[in-house]
């Protein structure tokens, strides 16, 4: 490119001063900017032109892929409509329809829809439709929450509190007081490269009733943790664990939270992880492929026990003290109805499916690559560990998505794994690019 060009590039661009960042180095961003200006399919376009193609569905959540034409005339027609309408008190006859549409889908027993705006929402409402469903039952004592090391549920203060990454809680003070945490379920020296859930590690379950025994059943709410652990480096979990977790839980009248915000929507294969690992939790929290991205929404579905119990008192009165001003906003909900009919009427949780295989033979073909210490993969949510380099933790796979990008691939990092969730529509051809992109990189190193 001539100087001129550049230059001309670099005019394009908007002043990027005022702008603070989320989870971004914001001063080396700002040296080294990288905007997307338009997507389509399983492609992304930087400002200055050049195609990119998308192995992480954003961040996880545009499973329909980019402007996917259904879903923008649904949200197109709908801002037309009815910009806006409350539902407290008051409220829009979609969102009841997109309530039982979800609980249609979701597994058996769980029948109700709260709509919240993002997924940490949805954790913080969960966490307080638990406190609030014992103390209804006349068992205020149970006020803790059992989380997992490396677990992310989120930023909101419920979140971060029974989340287990350090970095996201540190600078924020004491939290929620009585949470609790589970062990992380990684262990590569039994595990690495196992492809789909490892056969050890179930015991790690067993912890619940050590922690539980310290603790006293009669203190517990709720346990929560994402049946796939995604931004905590993408932990598969082993054979009967989730089952196992369920156990405990019943056997303690401890809610059980699976927090679906990644896995929900087509990531595994099936409309919920709920259902592909074959254990029902009482409540899940869900956002992201729940409108594939387009609009910010989130859900909490619940199990009909847990809602009947809220229905008490006066005729008339407020159940639950809790919602949102969008709670159920309308381009939210016409954004989820269209995303829904689109998975369903294209399949896309079956084409998932079909592809896992596939998906799985290409990411594991990178065992050998210089640095690969691990792959795993479940459905379409795969990952690649790399040996860090010493006394620079992280700096490996930034380095690899680096490389990634220039070479026209968009994937993602968390610590020094390199993680993959494609948008649901990929097709031979895009697995192909992403893991010879990621090989090139590899051996560029
Ligand atoms: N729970 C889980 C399991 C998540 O993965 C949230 C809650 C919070 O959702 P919101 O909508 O409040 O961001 C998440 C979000 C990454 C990454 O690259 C993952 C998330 C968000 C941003 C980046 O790992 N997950």
């Amino acid at each position: 490119m001539t100087d001129n060009a550049a230059r001309q590039l670099a005019s394009d661009l908007p002043d990027l001063q005022a702008h603070w960042m989320p989870f971004t180095g914001n001063r080396y961003f700002k040296e080294h900017p990288r905007l997307i200006s338009r997507a389509q399919g399983m492609y992304c376009y930087t400002h200055d032109g050049r195609q990119l193609l998308d192995a992480v569905a954003g961040l996880w959540c545009c499973n329909a892929g980019h402007c996917h034409p259904k879903i923008v005339e649904a949200i197109q027609q709908q801002a037309k409509t009815l910009d806006y309408s409350m539902t407290f008190q008051l409220s829009h006859p979609a969102v009841f329809e997109f309530a039982n549409r979800l609980t249609d889908i979701a597994p058996a027993g769980i029948d109700y829809a709260f709509f919240v705006n993002s997924g940490s929402e949805a954790v913080d409402t969960a966490l307080k439709m638990a406190l609030a469903y014992h103390r209804l039952r006349g068992e205020g004592a149970r006020t803790r929450f059992i989380g997992r090391e490396r677990g992310y549920h989120g930023v909101g203060f419920g979140g971060i509190s029974v989340g287990g990454l350090s970095a996201n809680r540190k600078m924020f003070g004491a939290m929620l007081s009585g949470v609790d945490h589970l062990p992380h379920t990684h262990d590569l020296e039994h595990n690495a490269f196992t492809r789909g859930q490892p056969e050890w590690g179930i015991h790690f379950a067993d912890e619940l009733e050590n922690i539980i025994a310290l603790h006293d059943a009669s203190t517990i709410a709720a346990v929560i943790v994402e049946p796939i652990a995604g931004s905590g480096g993408v932990l598969i979990p082993p054979h009967g664990y989730l089952q196992r977790l369920r156990d405990i839980c019943d056997k303690h009248g401890i809610l059980l939270i699976f927090d679906e915000v990644i896995c929900a929507f087509g990531r595994t294969g099936d409309a919920f992880a709920a259902h592909r690992f074959d254990v029902t939790p009482d409540l899940i929290t869900t956002a992201k492929g729940l409108t594939s991205g387009t609009v910010p929404m989130g859900a909490v579905l619940a199990k009909g026990s847990v809602y009947d119990t809220f229905m008490t008192g006066p005729d008339g009165a407020i159940e639950f003290f809790h919602g949102y001003t969008y709670s159920g906003h309308p381009l939210a909900v016409a954004a989820g109805l269209a995303t829904l009919d689109v998975y369903l009427q294209e399949g896309l949780f079956a084409h998932a499916r079909s592809m896992e295989e596939k998906f799985a033979a290409a990411l594991h073909s990178l065992q050998g690559e210089p640095n690969v210490i691990d792959v795993r993969n479940f459905g379409l949510i795969g990952a690649v560990e790399l040996a860090p380099i010493e006394g620079q933790p992280t700096a490996r796979a930034m380095q690899i998505f680096r490389t990634c990008y220039d070479n026209g691939v968009i994937i993602r990092t968390t610590g020094d794994t390199l993680a993959f969730s494609p948008p649901l529509i990929i097709e031979d051809e895009h697995l192909e690019k992403i893991v010879e992109s990621v090989r090139t990189a590899l051996r560029a190193q």
